[in-house]
């Protein structure tokens, strides 16, 4: 599977400020991040970054032509952008869409999410662990559906579970806080 990742607006700018809120991370480690995960999945990944908005619809363009499924972080455009919504529906792959922070804890602006009708899932306020856990869902998708549970108050207190097809029993193994 191969699986285009893109992000938007001002997330070059990771690492640099509000850490507390972004993490601290740079993009740039994110995506070596994302690129071990990948291969440790048997996903190629392709990382893409723009904040030019047309560079956007022409990238989710050819992501639906040329890939297996699209990871989004459309960063401020998810709020805004009928265009980057629209090339999200136009194409004909799966699509995975993750914020970094929890938008749906942040200003009411931050709340929508234009694209979320189109995404298979959206995964907001895990940080850069949301992008591996979108890849996930994107292999797993169809194959083993998932639930995601929360067991604490923080954003990151959860974990997605899944329920092979053939087995009608359910184990959970919890260590190491979960
Ligand atoms: O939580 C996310 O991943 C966001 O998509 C990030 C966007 C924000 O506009 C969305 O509401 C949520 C912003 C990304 C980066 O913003 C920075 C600004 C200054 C310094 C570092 C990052």
């Amino acid at each position: 599977m191969n699986i285009t990742v893109i992000n938007g607006p001002n997330l070059n700018l990771l690492g640099t400020r509000q850490p507390e809120v972004y993490g601290t991370l740079t993009l740039e480690q994110i995506e070596e991040r994302i690129d071990g995960w990948a291969g440790r999945m048997g996903v190629t990944v392709r990382p893409l970054q723009s904040n030019d908005e047309s560079e956007l619809v022409d990238m989710i363009q050819e992501a639906g032509r040329s890939s297996d499924a699209l990871v989004i972080n459309a960063g401020g455009f998810t709020h805004t952008s009928v265009a980057i919504a629209d090339a999200v529906a136009s194409i004909d792959r799966p699509v995975a869409e993750v914020h970094l922070s929890d938008i749906h804890r942040r200003e009411p602006y931050r709340q929508v999410s234009l694209i979320e009708p189109n995404a298979v899932v959206q995964i907001a306020g895990r940080g850069a662990t949301g992008y591996r856990d979108a890849m996930r869902h994107l292999l797993n998708r169809g194959v083993m559906p998932f639930e995601t549970i929360r067991y604490g108050p923080h954003p990151r207190n959860i974990g997605d579970v899944r329920r092979a097809p053939e087995s009608g029993r359910l184990v959970v193994l919890v260590h190491g806080g979960y």
